[in-house]
């Protein structure tokens, strides 16, 4: 019910309204679009800590993907890493933890149907002390491929 109402807003609104949840304020949620071929994809957003203590991002699931993880992307050299964040993601009192492109971010793995610009995807997120909080990702637009050959982003749009 609530994906419809946010499907009808979409039309209108560029972005997901920002959740808030015991002190927790998650915003700016979205994935990147998927290729045809990828088989996961990146989802990010900002969290902001203004409870009392500090708590701890530790899973997440979706309807829509087999697995969620959180990731973190490092660069070493000129190559590209992910891994899982086995203990998940401190988020410490008055300083954002933001999920983004080359940072952190969320792996939908296992997707049901590949993620297409303009979806609502919906995952709850679920912290160690505030407990699980439904959140809806906006689907954006793959940021422009490379027009000359093989682009450096190549193997690596999901995240
Ligand atoms: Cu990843």
């Amino acid at each position: 019910m609530l994906g419809a109402l946010f499907l009808g807003i979409l039309a209108t609104t560029a972005f997901t309204e920002p959740v808030a949840h015991k002190g927790l304020i998650l915003s700016e949620a979205h994935i990147r679009a998927m290729p045809p071929q990828a088989p996961v994809a990146g989802g990010y957003l900002t969290i902001r800590n203004d409870g009392p203590e500090a708590d701890r991002l530790i899973a997440a699931r979706s309807s829509q993907a087999g697995e969620v993880q959180i990731h973190e992307m490092t660069m070493n050299g000129d190559v590209m890493k992910m891994h899982e964040l086995p203990d998940g993601l401190p988020i410490p009192v008055g300083a954002p933890v933001d999920l983004k492109p080359g940072g952190y971010h969320r792996m939908f793995m296992h997707v049901t149907a590949p993620f297409a610009e303009g979806q609502i995807i919906e995952a709850s997120q679920v912290f160690e002390k505030a407990g699980e909080v439904a959140l809806p990702f906006e689907v954006r637009a793959m940021r422009p491929a490379p027009t000359s050959g093989q682009g450096h982003d190549t193997g690596h749009s999901g995240c």
